[in-house]
């Protein structure tokens, strides 16, 4: 529950990775929510009142108790630090949470920009799938995969928020059917284990917006 007790809203859209993994984090630290859905495709996001709350129009968004944060990485943590029973999924400890961070900056940075660069021209502007955006998202995945080599999670031995945060974005390439993920094998063990930890936070119904994602993209890749 927050700290005045009032339920955390979140600007939510399904097939969105960020959001799926801020509402995984929310559902795991059992918080109070409510989810106002916001389709950025139907412009939902640029409406005056969305721009007060978040300028850069993207969602995730969430409004706790009047204290509004964008952008899911920061989100993730301030979600930890504050309502988080232990620091297991965002250490206090400086070393260790900054291998966390190190993997929370290249999810934003490297994996979702080149997932973006690669999906979205197709989905939104019915372009053809370009080759050099696909070379640039297995190139994230060969790093993706050998960061896992000899650890079990994303930052270390240990499920993160980082975890949260590349899972999402995975399951929707997994969904899209771009990439083979077997060919990346420590991506798909740590996959295979990653799910099953998330699974109690309710990880199945909440990411069915990869589903949704990959279909609207194989429907719009078979229209071309
Ligand atoms: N760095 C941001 C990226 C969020 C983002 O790009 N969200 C997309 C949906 S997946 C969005 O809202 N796009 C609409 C827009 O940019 O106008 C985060 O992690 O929250």
């Amino acid at each position: 529950m927050s700290e005045l007790n009032r339920p955390i809203d979140i600007y939510f859209f399904p097939p969105s990775p960020p959001s799926r993994a801020v509402l995984l984090l929310i559902r795991a630290l059992e918080l109070k929510h409510n989810i106002i859905t916001t389709n950025p495709a139907a412009g939902e996001n640029k409406t005056s009142k969305f721009l007060k709350l978040n300028p850069l129009h993207t969602i995730p968004v969430i409004n706790d108790n009047g204290f509004i944060l964008y952008d899911s990485h920061v989100i993730l943590k301030y979600l930890v630090d504050v309502y988080g029973q232990d620091d297991s999924l965002y250490p206090k400890d400086p070393k260790k949470g900054a291998m966390v961070n190190l993997k929370l900056y290249f999810s934003a940075c490297y994996l979702f920009p080149r997932f973006l660069e690669y999906h979205t021209p197709t989905v939104y502007l019915g372009h053809p799938p370009c080759d050099e955006a696909m070379d640039k998202l297995k190139d994230v995945l060969e790093h993706l995969n050998d960061f896992l080599e000899n650890q079990n999670f994303v930052a270390g031995h240990e499920l993160t928020v980082a975890d949260f945060s590349v899972v999402t974005i995975i399951s929707t390439i997994e969904a899209a059917e771009t990439v083979n993920l077997k060919a990346f094998p420590n991506i798909w063990v740590w996959f295979q284990r990653t799910k099953k930890a998330l699974e109690t936070f309710g990880y199945e119904q909440i990411n069915q917006g990869a589903q949704v994602f990959g279909k609207l993209y194989k429907n719009k890749l078979s229209a071309l």
